[in-house]
């Protein structure tokens, strides 16, 4: 039975699962998730990154993705009791935003990997920039204040690229690299995302940038999917030849490279371009349709679902991103995730299931105590100057803390995801604290609809094989209907978290103090948070 395998470069871990698909016949055979911390300590990353710069910097190294790639395949070769013949196409899912420079030497090399020595060893001296900035960065305000400028404003930019400028989008990174950096920007040929650097290494060619991650940058026009020529010039002087071009998310880059090939004795499966880890779980959540929605608890806490056309939302929150399927999704990120949920953990001295009996020993509505969940810099609504603010909640009291963080958070997400339009009645959930049925009860009262469980929490992951398989038929001619393509993999756990209507009508005041809480914490006309007018842009978030 042909065998895909989907590949998840998160901001923590990767990921890979593997599925067999014969007409009906249908499994997953593993999903096995490698923490970059603990499978690569030598480059010293907590969660993933490296600790901090300098404010608001956020980077990884490159070349530990790469590594843990060259890894993690190795792993699965030896270790999964797996017929690797039957590998048909492999693609992947990655961390949005973040980029990975390289100087000219890289192309070279990629195309001619000695399959005896490590991966890793041979791409060492291969980038212009030895670090990538990700999407937990926000270094980058004046650039795109710079950017919004040059380009008309930022609703001009969200009509353009489907977002306004964002500080971890790609384009403010690339300006901030090019001005502070001119002689690495000047050895930089190329500037590849996550995604389109992890699918080089594996076709052993520069890969192109799909359409769903290119969406992530502010550099693609989202109604014409083809790079920006506005956009790029605003952005860096001689970017467009270092950006690889742009392909439908079904396009397949190459086979394996003759490098994984002798290295591991795999076949020369496909190579099905990589796509943005969003993207991506929106194909490994099942495609919500009209009224659902997907609500994916990972480091970033993100809410998404298709819409009808790149219509930005009128307040400068969320993206509108094109979809691996065709067409559109609307998408609203949270940056304090799990990592805050980790915290307030933490904080409290709990485990997990401490955490959960904290949220059952607390009423809905918190008795009225609202806990604005910012320990970060967070994404939406804009704050740069990060903090977790209190109301009515007394800082000893861990149950109610930890209720009003869950609260806030899905409140947050209610609140900000309303531009994408009617509100759902179905929400598919996904990611690490899907598992958590405390915390979906809080999501099912607070937006008064039905979650769903996936039967997988590694969405993105069965995304992208989902996306192999996809792109496997498209290349041999096969007529492919995406409802086909997912059946049998993503459909809901049999059962449902309902809202309680008494709970949910707690919220919807709850919401409402929330909502005003968030203004008078962020004063007026604060970006991302309402219409704002281009002077308060100017100053920044806060
Ligand atoms: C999306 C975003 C995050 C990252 C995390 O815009 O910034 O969800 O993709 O993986």
């Amino acid at each position: 039975m042909p065998l895909y395998l989907g590949l998840d470069s998160s901001t923590q871990s990767l990921t890979a699962t593997a599925i067999e698909v014969e007409g009906a016949m249908r499994s997953v055979l593993f999903s096995r998730s490698f923490p970059f911390d603990s499978l690569l300590p030598r480059y010293g990353t907590r969660h993933g990154v490296l600790p901090s710069l300098a404010p608001g910097v956020v980077h990884a190294p490159p070349l530990m993705w790469a590594e843990a790639l060259d890894d993690v395949i190795g792993m699965l070769t030896r270790e999964e009791n797996v017929d690797w013949s039957r590998l048909r196409a492999i693609s992947g899912s990655a961390q949005q935003h973040g980029s990975v420079y390289l100087t000219r030497s890289a192309r070279d090399r990629l195309a001619h990997l000695d399959p005896h020595r490590p991966l890793a060893e041979q791409m060492r001296d291969v980038f212009a920039r030895p670090t990538s900035p990700v999407w937990m960065d926000t270094s980058t305000t004046a650039e795109c204040r710079q950017i919004e400028q040059a380009l008309g404003g930022w609703r001009a930019v969200a009509r353009l690229t489907g977002s306004r400028c964002y500080e971890r989008f790609t384009a403010a990174q690339i300006r901030r690299f090019a001005r502070e950096e001119p002689g690495g920007y000047a050895r930089t040929d190329r500037v590849h995302l996550v995604s389109s650097w992890l699918a080089s290494l594996l076709a052993g060619q520069d890969a192109p940038i799909d359409h769903g991650d290119g969406s992530g940058m502010n550099l693609m026009a989202i109604a014409e999917l083809e790079w920006s020529r506005a956009a790029i010039q605003s952005t860096a002087e001689g970017l467009g030849p270092r950006l690889p071009p742009l392909a439908h998310p079904w396009h397949v880059v190459g086979v394996l490279s003759p490098f994984w090939i002798r290295r591991f004795h795999l076949p020369p499966a496909r190579v099905v371009v990589w796509s943005g880890d969003n993207p991506c779980s929106l194909v490994g959540t099942g495609l919500v349709a009209q009224r659902s929605i997907t609500v994916s608890l990972g480091t970033s806490d993100t809410i998404f679902g298709p819409i009808a056309g790149p219509r930005p939302s009128d307040d400068g929150t969320g993206h509108v991103f094109a979809s691996t399927t065709g067409g559109y999704m609307g998408m609203t990120v949270f940056k304090n995730g799990s990592l805050a949920r980790e915290r307030i953990r933490d904080r409290y001295g709990m485990d997990w299931p401490a955490f959960s009996r904290a949220l059952q020993s607390t009423p809905p509505g918190n008795r009225g105590g609202i806990v604005l969940p910012w320990f970060e810099p967070e994404i939406t609504p804009a704050v740069l100057t990060p903090g977790i603010r209190r109301h009515g909640v007394d800082p000893a009291a861990a149950p109610s803390n930890i209720r009003g963080l869950v609260e806030g958070q899905m409140m947050a997400m209610a609140l900000h995801s309303r531009w994408m339009g009617p509100p759902p009645d179905t929400i598919h959930a996904t990611g690490g604290a899907s598992a958590n049925r405390d915390i979906l009860q809080i999501m099912a009262d607070v937006f008064d609809a039905t979650v769903l469980q996936l039967p997988s929490r590694n969405s993105a992951a069965l995304g992208a094989a989902l996306r192999a398989y996809h792109g496997d038929l498209v290349a041999e001619g096969v007529p492919v209907r995406w409802p086909e393509v997912v059946r049998g993999f993503t459909e809901p756990l049999p059962e449902r978290i309902s809202p309680v209507p008494a709970h949910a009508e707690i919220y919807q005041t709850q919401m409402r103090i929330y909502d005003q809480l968030e203004r008078d914490a962020l004063g007026p006309g604060a970006v991302g948070r309402e219409s704002p007018g281009s002077g308060s842009l100017e100053n920044g978030a806060q």
